[in-house]
């Protein structure tokens, strides 16, 4: 079946980016520093000493960027507000620079018949907060909600989609147990009570949106799941894939879909959670739509040696991998989706983000004729078409990214953009996989016109 024919007539085309990845402008309309500013101008944390201190300069180059949205066809744009640009100190009050600038966007993108998707948290922690305590602290969880009360008053009257945290998983075990993302602990016993207070956040925050916004608000979170297989059939390998599959996927997912965390990981990672009467219930109000990254699966083997989980992730052999080391693998988003879809009943998902890095070379004519990502982007539009076809209600994708962009701890020399950034100039030019986004999508929209 042709992608067409399986991908539903309003199927949402988008792309994404997020706001410390492409914006730069750090200081400008009064933006104040976040955790990745603080993190990425720690020498050794990210690679050749890279910061988004100037990223691509989208802050300052929106029109450019809208005019890359519109020559893609879009139907959608998801990107993230900077929490410390638009709520710059520990006072709590709104910058009328900031709101003014993405309501700007906002109105531009609705007059291109463009829909602004708009996460609120996607990682830029403003640096005060962190100093008052950062995620382990639950009066963060407060400020978060009061950040998206700001959003929704602001912007509420327009945008109706909303999502909450990017990738939680990231936030809680990448940025306070691995070290490799800001704010860079490396402590379980920081990082569960970080991982609790960013879902109740979560909660928080979509019933702020949903109070404040003048009209009805669509409100989900992004989670970033990936199939967890075991290496061998051993029964140690078994046992350490159902612990890491606790971990990566029903940590989060569980307590969104109403299931609280989940007892086997609560006890293999043996630290009380900072519960009170009634987070649960917050943290599971239901979602309009569940928001899902895929990159890759994960194959485990138990590792005695490994502290926290007792498991590693093995390399597959044979296996292709992106310019990340990845596998490139499109069934795994068709599992992921179908049992999303099966065992937690969202009543819409999203692909918020797919896509991969890849090392682009410039011709001499300066295309650049990005084959792998386009192969990856089809193979995965097809996965996503078979899952349709087993019933699983997802309504839209988003290419990630719009750009190249800054890819946190690798800076900028991992490239995921539909369109290419030179960094010296800033020049944008819209990749062979561009083209063929936009052409699917014209495709797409050609063909269920009548239905
Ligand atoms: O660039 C990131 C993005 O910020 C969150 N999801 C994964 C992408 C690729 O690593």
């Amino acid at each position: 079946m042709t992608l067409s024919a399986a991908l539903p007539a309003g199927f949402v085309w988008g792309a994404a980016t997020a706001a410390y990845q492409i914006e730069g402008g750090k200081e400008l309309d009064g933006r104040t520093p976040s955790i990745w500013d603080t993190y990425s101008h720690t020498p050794g944390m990210v690679a050749n000493g890279d910061t988004g201190d100037d990223a691509c300069d989208s802050y300052r180059r929106w029109p450019e960027d809208l005019e890359l949205l519109k020559r893609l066809g879009v139907d959608a744009y998801r990107f993230s507000t900077a929490w410390p640009r638009v709520v710059p100190d520990a006072s709590g009050q709104a910058n009328p620079l900031a709101i003014a600038h993405y309501s700007r966007m906002v109105d531009d993108l609705l007059e291109a018949g463009i829909t602004p998707l708009i996460t609120l948290y996607h990682w830029d922690l403003p640096q005060y907060v962190q100093d008052a305590g950062g995620w382990p602290s639950r009066d963060t969880a407060d400020k978060f909600a009061d950040y998206a009360g700001i959003m929704a008053r602001a912007l509420g009257d327009r945008v109706t989609d909303w999502v909450t945290v990017n990738e939680p998983l990231c936030v809680a075990w990448i940025g306070h147990l691995d070290g490799r993302m800001a704010p860079g602990d490396t402590d379980i016993a920081i990082a569960v009570p970080a991982s609790y207070h960013v879902l109740l956040g979560h909660g928080l925050a979509m019933a702020a949106l949903r109070a404040e916004s003048s009209q009805p608000a669509s409100v989900g979170i992004v989670l970033n799941l990936s199939p967890i297989e075991p290496a061998t059939d051993s029964p140690a390998d078994a046992a350490a894939t159902a612990i890491k599959d606790g971990h990566i996927n029903r940590w989060f997912l569980d307590p969104v879909f109403g299931r609280g965390f989940p007892a086997d990981v609560v006890k293999h990672h043996g630290v009380e959670l900072p519960m009170q009467d009634g987070d649960l219930d917050i943290m599971s109000a239901p979602m309009d739509f569940l928001g899902i990254n895929y990159y890759f699966r994960e194959v485990v083997a138990a590792d005695p040696s490994d502290p926290v989980l007792g498991a590693r992730q093995v390399p597959v052999p044979g296996a292709r991998t992106t310019a990340m080391g990845w596998e490139v693998h499109p069934d795994g988003l068709e599992q992921i989706l179908v049992r999303v879809a099966r065992e937690y009943q969202p009543p819409v998902i999203y692909v918020t983000e797919s896509g991969c890095a890849v090392d682009d070379t410039v011709e001499a004519d300066g295309s650049i004729n990005d084959a792998d990502r386009t192969e990856y982007l089809e193979s995965h539009l097809a996965a996503c078409a078979r899952a349709v076809e087993q019933g699983v209600p997802l309504k839209g994708y988003y290419a990630w990214s719009l750009l190249d962009n800054f890819e946190w701890a690798y800076g900028y020399e991992k490239r995921f953009g539909l369109v290419r950034v030179d960094y010296d100039t800033y020049e944008r030019t819209i990749k062979a996989s561009g083209r063929r986004y936009a052409d699917i999508i014209t495709e797409h929209r050609a063909a269920t016109a009548a239905r």
